[in-house]
C-alpha cells in the first residue's frame, strides 16, 4: 500500500516542474535543417583546387589540354588531410572537375579523366585517396564538380544535363562515402561547340538531395548555403543566413552580389553564407606566387571577417605539381592556427555571472556563459528588445566579443549595441552593431572594466543568445 503515496508524491512534483519550465521559444522564419546547423558549426573548410591547370598555370583550362600533362610526381592526399587538421580545419573540398571537364576520378561518363592520363598508367583516383585520408583524419569530404565543362562534346545541348547528372551520379553514389558538401559554381561559359548549356538546376539539386541526402548544396542562392558574393574573404557585416531565392539563380540569374553578401532579413529560405577565398592570388598552384601566400595578418582579418560574421570560412590551398601542400602555404596555416588559439585560449567571462530577465527556467541568462551551444538564454515571447549584463570576476582587459545566437530557432537579433562599465559607474558606448547570426565577433579598441552589456535594440522576435565571451588578442592589430 506504499505505491500509491509514491505515485502521489511523484506527480506533484511534476506538476510542480512541469509548471515551472518554459518552453522553449517558437521557431522563426526559415530555420536551418540540423545538417545546416552540422555545417556552419564545421567553421573553418580547406578548398583544394586541383587539376590540369595545375601543371599549366592557368586559372580556366580550355579543356583541350591532354590528359598526360596531369601528372602529380608524388601525391599525398594524407598530407593535405593531416594539414588540414593540425590547422583546425574540419573537412575538405575538392575541384573533382573544374570549367576544363578534366575529372580527376575515372568518370565513366567522360573520356577526359584520369584513366586516359599516363599518371599512375591511368589507374590514379584523386577522389579515392582523398576521402579515404580525410576518414582517416576525421574530416568531412565535400566535392566541387563544375557543370560548365568545355570539353564534353555533348556541352550545350540538351543532352548533356544527363550526363551532368550521372557524372554526379559517379561521385555522389557512394563509391567515395558521405558527401558533407556539393559545391556548384555557377559560371556558365561556352563548350568546344561554342555553344552555352541550359542548366537543369532543380535536376542537379534533386540529384545531389536522391543520392546525398546530408550533403549541404553551395551555390549563388543555395539551397543549402550561398555565395557570399566576393572572392576577398568579407562577408557582411550586417550578415543574414536568410535569402529571398524566389525567381533567382545561381549564375547570371543571381541576386545583385550585395544582396548575396548580406542576406535578406526575414525571407523564407535558409542559406547562410559561405566565404570562399584562396590563401594565394589564384585558385590554383603556381610556383610565381608561392612570394604571395597570405599573411597571418591577412588570414586573422579573412577570419574575422567570415567565421566572425555569421559566414563560414572556406579557405583555398591548392596542392603543387607533386601533389603536395607547399611548405610555406603549410607553414602559413600553422602559424594562422597558433594566432587563433593564442587570442581565443582563454575566455575572460570566466568565473562572471549574467543577470537578464528571460522566458524562465531552462533559458537564463547563466547559460551564455555555459559552452554548450544547446543551452542559451531566450527573452519571453513578445519580446524584442533586451538587456544582458556581465558582471565578471575583477577587472579585465578585452578587445573581441563573440556572441552566438542559438539559429535552430532562427536568426533573430537585428540589431545590438556594447557598453561597459566606467571607473566612475556609468555605462558608456564602445561599439554598435547589427546581426548576430551564428557567431559574431565585434571587434573593439582595447578596454578594461568590471562589468559589460549587451543591449539588443531590435530583433525579428524574441532574442535567443547561446554565448557571450570576451577575449584579448595582442596579435592582428588592425585598430
Ligand atoms: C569561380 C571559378 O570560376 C574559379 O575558377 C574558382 O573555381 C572559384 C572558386 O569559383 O567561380
Amino acid at each position: 500500500m506504499r505505491v500509491v503515496p509514491f505515485i502521489n508524491v511523484y506527480l506533484t512534483f511534476s506538476i510542480i516542474l512541469t509548471a515551472s519550465c518554459q518552453r522553449a521559444p517558437e521557431p522563426f522564419g526559415a530555420c536551418p535543417t540540423p545538417d545546416q546547423v552540422a555545417w556552419q558549426q564545421m567553421e573553418m573548410n580547406l578548398f583544394c583546387h586541383f587539376g590540369p591547370n595545375t601543371f599549366t598555370g592557368v586559372e580556366w583550362g580550355s579543356g583541350a589540354e591532354p590528359e598526360d600533362i596531369f601528372c602529380p610526381t608524388d601525391l599525398d592526399c594524407g598530407q593535405w588531410a593531416a594539414t588540414a587538421r593540425a590547422a583546425g580545419f574540419k573537412g575538405i573540398i575538392l575541384t573533382a572537375k573544374h570549367h576544363d571537364g578534366f575529372c580527376l576520378w575515372p568518370s565513366p561518363e567522360s573520356r577526359h579523366t584520369v584513366a586516359q592520363s599516363r599518371w599512375r598508367e591511368g589507374r590514379g583516383d584523386v577522389l579515392w585517396e582523398l576521402s579515404e585520408a580525410c576518414a582517416a583524419e576525421g574530416l568531412k569530404f565535400g566535392v566541387y564538380i563544375s557543370p560548365w565543362d568545355r570539353n564534353d562534346p555533348r556541352y550545350g545541348t540538351p543532352e548533356y544535363n544527363g550526363v551532368f547528372v550521372r557524372t554526379l551520379q559517379s561521385v555522389l553514389g557512394g563509391a567515395y562515402g558521405p558527401v558533407f558538401e556539393q559545391w556548384f559554381d555557377g559560371a556558365c561559359g561556352e563548350g568546344p561547340s561554342g555553344k552555352r548549356q541550359e542548366y537543369d538546376w532543380p535536376l542537379f539539386n534533386e540529384t545531389v538531395a536522391r543520392l546525398q541526402p546530408h550533403a549541404v548544396i553551395f551555390s549563388d542562392v543555395g539551397p543549402g548555403c550561398r555565395w557570399v558574393g566576393n572572392e576577398e574573404g568579407r562577408a557582411g557585416r550586417t550578415n543574414w543566413s536568410t535569402l529571398d531565392v524566389e525567381g533567382f539563380t545561381p549564375g547570371a540569374g543571381s541576386p545583385p552580389t550585395g544582396v548575396l553578401n548580406g542576406g535578406t532579413p526575414g525571407a523564407s529560405h535558409w542559406a547562410a553564407a559561405e566565404t570562399d577565398v584562396s590563401i594565394r592570388p589564384g585558385w590554383f598552384w603556381r610556383e610565381s606566387e608561392t612570394g604571395k601566400v597570405k599573411s597571418v595578418q591577412q588570414l586573422l582579418q579573412i577570419y574575422y571577417e567570415s567565421v566572425g560574421r555569421n559566414s563560414l570560412l572556406l579557405l583555398n590551398v591548392p596542392p603543387d605539381t607533386r601533389g603536395r601542400i607547399d611548405a610555406v602555404d603549410s607553414l602559413r596555416l600553422m602559424e594562422f592556427r597558433a594566432a587563433l588559439d593564442a587570442i581565443f585560449s582563454e575566455d575572460l567571462s570566466a568565473g562572471a555571472s549574467a543577470d537578464a530577465l528571460s522566458r524562465g527556467r531552462g533559458f537564463e541568462a547563466g547559460n551564455v556563459l555555459d559552452a554548450g551551444y544547446d543551452r542559451y538564454w531566450a527573452m519571453p515571447d513578445g519580446s524584442v528588445a533586451g538587456t544582458i549584463t556581465l558582471t565578471l570576476d575583477g577587472e579585465k582587459t578585452f578587445n573581441r566579443i563573440l556572441l552566438q545566437e542559438y539559429i535552430p530557432l532562427g536568426q533573430r537579433i537585428e540589431s545590438f549595441h556594447v557598453n561597459v562599465l566606467t571607473p566612475e559607474g556609468t555605462w558608456q558606448e564602445i561599439a554598435r552593431e547589427t546581426t548576430v547570426g551564428y557567431k559574431r565577433i565585434v571587434l573593439i579598441p582595447t578596454v578594461t572594466t568590471r562589468a559589460v552589456r549587451i543591449v539588443i535594440d531590435r530583433a525579428l522576435a524574441c532574442p535567443t543568445l547561446s554565448r557571450l565571451a570576451l577575449y584579448l588578442d595582442t596579435i592582428y592589430c588592425s585598430r
